[in-house]
């Protein structure tokens, strides 16, 4: 039997020797939902079947971006026939303030509104036409004062959230000025949109004792529960909190679950019916945070061989009305602002920015993606000023493995491939030849302009909370062989349920179909982390690993007297019990089997407990808020995308022809799966990067509030020939089965597609006199890049 330890980075462990009739892991079978998914049979929230009390229940919110609430008149919505309930911040009592880690975000607006839309007023009714009737009838009166909607004004009335935050190492400031080139400049990147397919929504039931049972589409049911219990005044103990699935996440529904879950858990158990919030699309936009809109003020300073000597950077993010995530999303940039490159003098710094926007939140990649765009806009830039290949700059700056392997945050860099990825990248892209092929082509073609640029990335696993570091996971062996698990993971999409699903069924060398992943509950398993920071396989696949050990020892325990009671004078060893192809026999005498669920039934008659909990944390990762220093992460997952642009030189439209990809993401449990899910986010990374675009209006509304306004990446935006590979890698003993996290990592490489508008601008700009750098901001919309090909035909 091999022991499963967990890994330290010290004592790296796990898989030395191969999992005995493993046979699930490493293959391509179905997302468990994928039938589902395209047949429409796997119901989400607002499938669940309405229950005959049920209430229909929705919000009107505030009607200006900042102001002091004058008055609300309610009465004539109250008396209207058919609605049952309108509450304001008057019905919740003396906790209607919340928030994940700082407490300063109101439930219901009370005395002041913050952002256009706050929920301030909360209807249910019997159905749906009364309930649009009495929003109507709902009058916020405000007496308006100005908001705040931009970060320099925020910044500039130093309106900010949490302490200054600074990451470092040496000397910045004089290794920059005693450097032979200095560069620096202000980069902006934009928000965006997490666009999951399933809106914000929750179902709550209330049940006896004061309890609560609430649905809710979210990534962290522990969360809902500890939020629905603070605001309503209940024992955790009261509520339960359950998510099957959700129809995509994206980090929007790490936090901002937890207002509409209050919402129908406030009904549910002020009436005591049932009652059921789901957000229609442009609500959910405009009234829900997203990715933070960054502003980064940069130096650097670097030698004639392209080597970076020193690097400031000083990044504003804006946080919205209420800090939500965004301290813990700026330390994630602090962290990524080196990205690929050693950087002997650094200093980083970050202010999270208080404006009159709805709070802004995790999405995908969680502050890292800013980091990295805001870095390699600075390599391009160095590139272009010594008019050398961006390649090479990167290449001369990127970690090393024997030195220059130290982050600015002290963690010594293990398993670093990024060399060599970006190597291996440049040879199968033929990233050379295409630099030249395009330098001659944008010569002379009249049209079209095209650019070529590769961007790595690093992205650190582990969230940088080291309390959310653990999982515990709940696995119930059936007498017929068959086998529940249930973690405190949640399903987005992702495809963690089929991972679990291979792992679970390999450690008992079972058929996967024979292993059903369960419904998230806090009732299974209790205070779990949000599902996210990519670590969903990592921590929960580890945890349920432990309790599949712990049955598997009992087991052999068991079948080991089952095999040695007969007449061959063996003695009985658990050791020498295999779990493999569906039976069990002991390793000595390999003809004599039992089938998995005949030993499972046996082992019940004799009483053999085949259920158990399992847990796991991460080991050794440690940082030092105070100090910026320590490993925060356990591993990381790196890669590399090489991009071609297409810009029309007359509208500057921007498309992607080609796009080459290779990603270490270890040894992958489900390379159909992970490949989705490096497709899927390099995708929503170029779309970030290249065409997402919020756009608010002077009074602080967001006018990009659907579909038709706001343009996420559709099936003619992928490229044409898109190569996606996997860089074979079995040396990351740190996690389950040598693999590696890669729901967030492969959306920081859409950058590549940015990196390479700035690529093709920089053809053009190169022909004038001196440094003309028309500074390509991030989206490099068609609006954005015109701007740059306009100032560059200007001189
Ligand atoms: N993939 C799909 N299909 N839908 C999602 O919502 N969320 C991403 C990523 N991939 C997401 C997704 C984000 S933000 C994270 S953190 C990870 O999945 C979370 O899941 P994991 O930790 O199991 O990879
Ligand atoms: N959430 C969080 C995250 O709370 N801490 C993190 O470090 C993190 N990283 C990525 C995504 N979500
Ligand atoms: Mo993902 S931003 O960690 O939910």
């Amino acid at each position: 039997m091999n022991e499963f330890r967990p890994a330290s980075p010290e004592k790296p462990i796990v898989d030395d020797k191969p999992i005995i009739g493993g046979k699930s892991v490493g293959r391509t079978i179905p997302h468990d939902s994928a039938v589902g998914h395209v047949t429409g049979s796997a119901p989400y929230i607002d499938d669940l079947p309405r229950r005959v009390d049920e209430l229909y229940v929705d919000f009107v919110g505030s009607p200006v971006a900042s102001g002091a609430v004058t008055s609300l008149e309610t009465e004539q919505a109250s008396a209207l026939d058919g609605v049952v309930a309108v509450f304001t911040y008057k019905d919740v009592g003396k906790h209607n303030v919340f928030g994940p880690l700082f407490c300063d975000e109101p439930f219901l607006a009370a005395e002041e509104v913050l952002y256009v839309g706050q929920p301030v007023v909360l209807i249910a009714a019997e159905n749906e036409t009364v309930l649009a009737e009495a929003k109507s009838l709902i009058r916020i009166n405000v007496k308006e004062t100005a908001p705040v909607l931009e970060l320099e004004k925020a910044i500039a009335s130093e309106n900010f959230i949490g302490p200054k935050r600074q990451i470092g190492r040496g000397d910045a400031e004089t290794a920059i000025s005693g450097a032979t080139h200095q560069l620096s400049g202000e980069f902006r990147s934009g928000g965006q949109e997490q666009f999951y397919l399933e809106s914000q929504a929750a179902v709550a039931f209330p049940g006896e004792q004061g309890q609560l049972v609430v649905h809710s589409s979210t990534q962290n049911t522990t969360e809902i529960q500890t939020m629905v219990a603070e605001v309503l005044e209940l024992q955790m103990h009261q509520v339960v909190c359950i998510c099957k699935r959700m129809g995509g996440a994206f980090g929007g529904k790490e936090t901002q679950a937890v207002i509409p879950a209050l919402m129908a858990a406030l009904v549910a158990s002020k009436t005591g019916r049932a009652a059921r919030v789901i957000y229609d699309k442009d609500t959910d936009m405009s009234v829900t945070g997203k990715r933070h809109p960054y502003l980064c003020r940069w130096r650097v300073g670097f030698e004639d061989n392209g080597q970076i000597v020193g690097l400031e950077c000083d990044f504003f993010s804006d946080g919205g009305a209420a800090a939500d995530l965004s301290t813990s999303v700026m330390e994630r940039t602090l962290l990524h602002a080196d990205n690929a490159y050693f950087i002997e003098h650094a200093r980083f710094t970050g202010q999270v920015c208080r404006t009159n926007i709805p709070p802004n939140t995790a999405f995908r990649g969680f502050g890292g993606p800013q980091a990295v765009a805001s870095t390699e806009n600075i390599i391009q830039r160095v590139a272009e000023y010594l008019k050398v290949d961006a390649l090479d700059v990167r290449l001369k700056n990127a970690y090393g493995t024997d030195d220059r392997n130290v982050t600015p945050y002290g963690q010594l860099l293990t398993g670093n491939h990024l060399t060599e990825i970006m190597q291996t990248l440049a040879q199968t892209s033929d990233y050379r030849q295409r630099q030249e092929a395009i330098a001659a082509q944008n010569e002379t073609d009249p049209l079209w302009l095209r650019g070529l640029a590769m961007a790595p990335v690093k992205f650190g696993i582990s969230f940088t909370s080291k309390f959310l570091n653990q999982a515990n996971a709940l696995v119930n062996v059936y007498t017929d062989g068959t086998v529940q698990v249930s973690t405190g993971g949640t399903e987005m999409g992702q495809g963690l349920n089929t991972k679990i699903r291979q792992i679970v069924a390999d450690e008992f060398g079972i058929d996967w179909q024979n292993v059903i992943l369960m419904p998230t509950s806090t009732e299974k398993n209790n205070n779990t982390s949000p599902t996210a920071a990519s670590a969903g396989t990592d921590l929960n696949g580890a945890a349920a690993v432990n309790a599949c050990r712990e049955i598997r020892t009992r087991l052999a325990q068991f079948a080991a007297g089952l095999f040695a009671s007969t007449d061959d004078g063996l003695i009985p060893s658990p050791d020498h019990i295999c779990f493999e192809g569906g039976v069990v026999y002991d390793s000595r005498k390999p003809n004599e089997t039992i089938s998995f669920a005949e030993l499972t039934l046996k082992a019940r008659f004799e009483r053999v407990d085949i259920g158990a909990r399992g847990f796991y944390k991460t080991p050794g990762v440690d940082f030092n808020r105070e100090t910026g220093k320590g490993n925060p992460f356990l591993y990381f997952t790196q890669g590399a995308a090489v991009a071609e642009v297409k810009i029309d030189r007359f509208t500057g439209d921007v498309s992607v022809p080609r796009v080459d990809l290779l990603m270490d993401i270890g040894k992958s449990i489900n390379p159909g799966v992970d490949l989705g899910q490096i497709t899927g986010g390099f995708i929503q990374g170029m779309g970030w990067a290249t065409a997402e675009c919020l756009v608010y209006g002077d009074d602080g509304r967001l006018l990009s509030h659907s579909p038709t306004t706001y343009k996420i990446p559709a099936i003619t935006d992928v490229p044409i020939d898109f190569r996606c590979e996997l860089f074979p890698n079995e040396d990351n003993l740190h996690c389950v089965r040598r693999s590696k996290a890669v729901g967030e990592p492969p959306l920081l490489l859409g950058v590549a597609a940015w990196a390479a508008v700035k690529h093709a601008l920089a053809q053009l700009s190169s022909q004038l006199p001196g440094d003309v750098d028309p500074n390509l901001q991030l989206p490099a919309t068609g609006e954005e890049v015109l701007r740059c090909l306009t100032e560059i035909s200007a001189g």
